[in-house]
This record gives C-alpha cells, structure tokens and sequence, in this order.
C-alpha cells in the first residue's frame, strides 16, 4: 500500500486525538520561571515536563509560542546558538515546557558531544517527570550527523522522544510528504523514538492543534 496523499501537515494521524483537550490546556497562562545553566541549578519538577530539542534555529522557541500563543514568551532569534541554557516555562501548574539549548551550531557530532555531555545528558538522564523529548527537524533540510548523534544519545538515555517537523510552510506537499515518510523510518530504527512523527508550520499554524493534543495527553 502506498502512502495516503498529504496536503498538509495536519488530520493525517488525528483519529483518537482530543483537539479539544489540546486546546483547553494550551489555552492556559503560560509563563517563564527559571533558567539553568548547569546541573545544580536545576529545581525539583512541578510535574510533567516536555523538553523541546533541536539543532539551533530549526524553530524550537518559536514551536514553544505557537503552542501557547503567546508571541513573545520564548525568545526566537534569527541568530542561532545563543542560549546555552535550559529554560523552563510553567502551563497552567500542569506541565512544564523546556525549552532546550540548540546543538549542532558546529554540525558536528562532535560538537553535540560537546555540548550535551554535561548539563543536558544529565537532565535527560536524571528527570523521571520528563515524559518525552520533542525533537525538531527542519523539513527543509537533511538530517545533519549532529540530529543522529543526539537520537543515538536520547536512546542511551531511555527518553522518549518524538519527531517533529518544522517549517512545512517552506516545502512542497510532494516534498513533505517525502519527508514524513524518511522521519518515521527514521523513528523505527531508534529505540527510544516515538512513532509518530507530528508536521508543524509555526508560520500557518499547520500541525500545531494536532501537537498541542498530543502534549496533553502527557500532562
Ligand atoms: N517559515 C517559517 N519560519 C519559521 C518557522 N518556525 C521558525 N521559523 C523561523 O526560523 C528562525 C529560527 O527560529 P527560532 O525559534 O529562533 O529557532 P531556535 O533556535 O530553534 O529556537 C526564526 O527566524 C523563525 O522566524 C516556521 O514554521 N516557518
Ligand atoms: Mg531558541
């Protein structure tokens, strides 16, 4: 059997998900309560937390607006790896959303070694209210080493994680579509990675009420 036809980045994986769910979590006042910049810095979980990750500039804090609809709550930037720290961001006392430092700047597996060894490889590790990793892929472009070195890390570090493709405004419904099929194949040979792969556009709001319900079938 082939592939159904997409055109967007939306219904395709919709049966069983609670929008409305989605949708009245995401509806509460979300605000920013710490940074850490290293391991001791880290405060006890309020609950559930949803971590977003991703190389720099694939879209993680714009993501982490569009969700809560609020413009200006995580800071995005033209200007990639700027943050080197975790940022935590309170919804509604229910779930927590990390908005996590980009790897990657570099390209270089070695540099997300690097980068991830301290302050992130012990988050990942060390969390057990993290309930998944929301880890971005720019639909634009190929997988780059640092993307698989970071998947290779998340299953050594048992965390779920869960594909998400960003950007789709920018591409093709043939060329998403293309994509979406490498990124579950993708998703099948990790052993950490969740399924499901969720196409967002920040831009036009494609994918974000499907994301929104799937989050909050975590929180
Ligand atoms: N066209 C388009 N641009 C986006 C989208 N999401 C993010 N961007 C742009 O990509 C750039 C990097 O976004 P940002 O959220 O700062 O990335 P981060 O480094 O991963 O936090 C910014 O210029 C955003 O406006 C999207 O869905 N569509
Ligand atoms: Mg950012």
């Amino acid at each position: 059997m082939s592939e159904p036809h997409l055109t967007d980045g939306g219904p395709e994986q919709a049966p069983g998900l609670d929008l409305e769910a989605g949708r009245v979590l995401f509806a509460q006042l979300c605000r920013f309560f710490y940074a850490a910049q290293s391991i001791d810095q880290l405060s006890a979980p309020l609950g559930p937390e949803i971590a977003f990750a991703g190389r720099s500039n694939v879209g993680k804090s714009t993501l982490v607006n569009a969700l809560t609809g609020q413009k200006a709550l995580a800071r995005a930037s033209g200007q990639p790896g700027r943050t080197k720290q975790l940022n935590f961001f309170n919804l509604g006392d229910r779930l927590t959303l990390v908005d996590m430092p980009g790897y990657g700047y570099a390209q270089a597996a070695k540099a997300v070694k690097k980068d991830w060894q301290g302050l992130m490889f012990d988050y990942l590790r060390g969390r057990p209210d993290l309930r998944r990793v929301v880890l971005l892929l720019d639909a634009r472009i190929e997988l780059k080493p640092s993307d698989h070195a970071v998947m290779d890390l998340l299953d050594r570090a048992a965390v779920t994680y869960q594909l998400v493709l960003t950007k789709i405004d920018k591409i093709t419904p043939k060329a998403l579509d293309a994509k979406r099929a490498q990124a579950r194949a993708l998703a099948r040979r990790h052993a950490a990675a969740f399924p499901d792969v969720v196409a967002t556009s920040s831009e036009t709001g494609a994918g974000i009420e499907e994301l929104r319900a799937v989050l909050a079938q975590l929180g």
